[in-house]
């Protein structure tokens, strides 16, 4: 049996940022991942970083590569029908987001753990949590043809929304929140520049559409699909005519190239309560899913274990409890405004196969507002780039 003091299961954005986080602070911790290395890295997924996000990056030591090739935006685009009008975040709110891939983000989480030497293992199986409300917990676990098992402190279940410490609590402790949406979105990453250099949120009569990037040479594009919609039908030309139909506005032109990859997300909102038992802390989308219309989903899992970072840090250091036993509530605030957040600009900006024409004069009318008050402009901003108190 080997031993650590926080055992993490999952090396995405929350488990890879919790291990570099208490690094810095001198507190051992063990990464168990069940995917490979190379899958880990190449998968793509969110693009926005929040403004505060980006600082604790820079905080946490894994920030260089963000600053100098990451995207800082001021604002975006919101799109109605084919007219569109600008979000101005510095000016509304004095902040900006950086738009930098997940994948590059856990590109350099990984290289900051492989240079502190601490464990990570890819490539885990069988993982199992134990006596998780006693004093010593244990995750057992295959790894390299031999079983493990390993001795923690605490254990953070960071192991996304299909992981395995979420059901590791008893039956009867959580309560689940959960709204399914009938669309879903279908992804494409094309490796031609950016049409614009802002993101579009486009609502149109046939369904929502997005503009965003990667870097000044790719661009990542959303259109509101079926949950289950199958990609079979939908070759590239099918892709393109539909993007061209939604984003198109007088005197623009969305440029077409070579799509390099593409994926459907269905999507949810989810939140369990509490996100904490016994010696086992939640964080990410092991605890709550936002459908990603407000790009809150990585932000929130990086939220998550800084709450939980400094509340490890003082009960190391000075045995107090309290903030851990705050976990729960502390990230709770912040989960159930960012859930309203991306569920508002959710129902807002998309087309419901079982809406009517009510429904979209009232999405109209609320796009409208933000063009034209300046307190319902600001209260986008504030949530779009992070808000400091909630
Ligand atoms: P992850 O990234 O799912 O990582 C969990 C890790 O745990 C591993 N794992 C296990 N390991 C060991 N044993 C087991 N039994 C395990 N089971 C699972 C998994 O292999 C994985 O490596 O969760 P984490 O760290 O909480 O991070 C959450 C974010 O990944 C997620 O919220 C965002 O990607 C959501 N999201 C967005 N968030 C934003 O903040 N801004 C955005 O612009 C944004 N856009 C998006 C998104 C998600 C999308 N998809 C595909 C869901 C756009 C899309 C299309
Ligand atoms: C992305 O670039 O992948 C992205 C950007 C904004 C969102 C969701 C996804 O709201």
């Amino acid at each position: 049996m080997s031993r650590t003091q926080v055992g993490i299961v999952g090396a995405g954005p929350a488990g890879l940022t919790l291990g570099q986080l208490l690094h810095r602070e001198g507190i051992d911790t063990v990464i168990l991942e069940r995917r490979s290395h190379e899958y880990v890295e190449a998968r793509i997924r969110a693009g926005v970083l929040e403004h505060d996000v980006a600082e604790l990056f820079d905080r946490a030591g894994v920030g260089g590569r963000m600053r100098r090739e990451g995207l800082v935006h001021t604002g975006i685009e919101l799109q109605s029908g084919r007219e569109r009008h600008r979000i101005a975040f510095d000016e509304l709110t004095g902040k900006s987001i950086v738009v930098y891939g997940q994948t590059e983000v856990v590109k350099d989480l990984i290289a900051a753990r492989l240079e502190s030497g601490r464990p990570l293992h890819f490539e885990v199986s069988d993982v199992s949590l134990h006596d998780l409300d006693g004093d010593r917990p244990r995750i057992r676990y295959a790894h390299g043809g031999g079983e493990q098992e390993l001795e923690c402190d605490v254990v953070a279940g960071c192991d996304g929304f299909h992981g395995v410490s979420r059901p590791s609590i008893p039956a009867g402790v959580l309560r689940e929140h959960t709204r399914e949406y009938p669309y879903g979105w279908l992804g494409i990453l094309a490796g031609v520049a950016p049409s614009h250099d802002e993101l579009i949120y486009a609502h149109t009569e046939q369904g929502f559409a997005l503009l965003s990037m990667r870097s000044p040479e790719l661009s990542r594009l959303y259109l509101q699909c079926a949950p289950d919609e199958d990609l079979g039908a939908w070759p590239d030309e099918r892709i393109w005519a539909e993007l061209q139909a939604r984003l198109g506005t007088d005197g623009w032109t969305l440029h077409e190239g070579t799509i390099l990859e593409k994926g459907v997300t269905p999507m949810r909102s989810f939140v369990v309560e509490p996100m904490q038992w016994g010696r086992l802390f939640l964080a990410g989308d092991a605890a709550h899913i936002v459908p990603p219309t407000g790009a809150k989903g990585l932000n929130l899992a990086i939220r998550d274990v800084h709450v939980l970072a400094d509340a490890l840090v003082a009960w190391y250091r000075d045995g107090r409890r309290a903030l851990l036993d705050a976990y729960s509530e502390t990230c709770l605030r912040r989960i159930w405004r960012a859930e309203h957040f991306s569920w508002w600009m959710t129902t807002m900006l998309h087309r419901s196969p079982t809406s009517d024409e009510f429904i979209l004069r009232l999405q109209q009318a609320q796009l409208r507002q933000l063009q034209t008050s300046r307190a319902a402009a600001t209260a986008l901003a504030e949530n779009y780039v992070g808000l400091d108190r909630v």
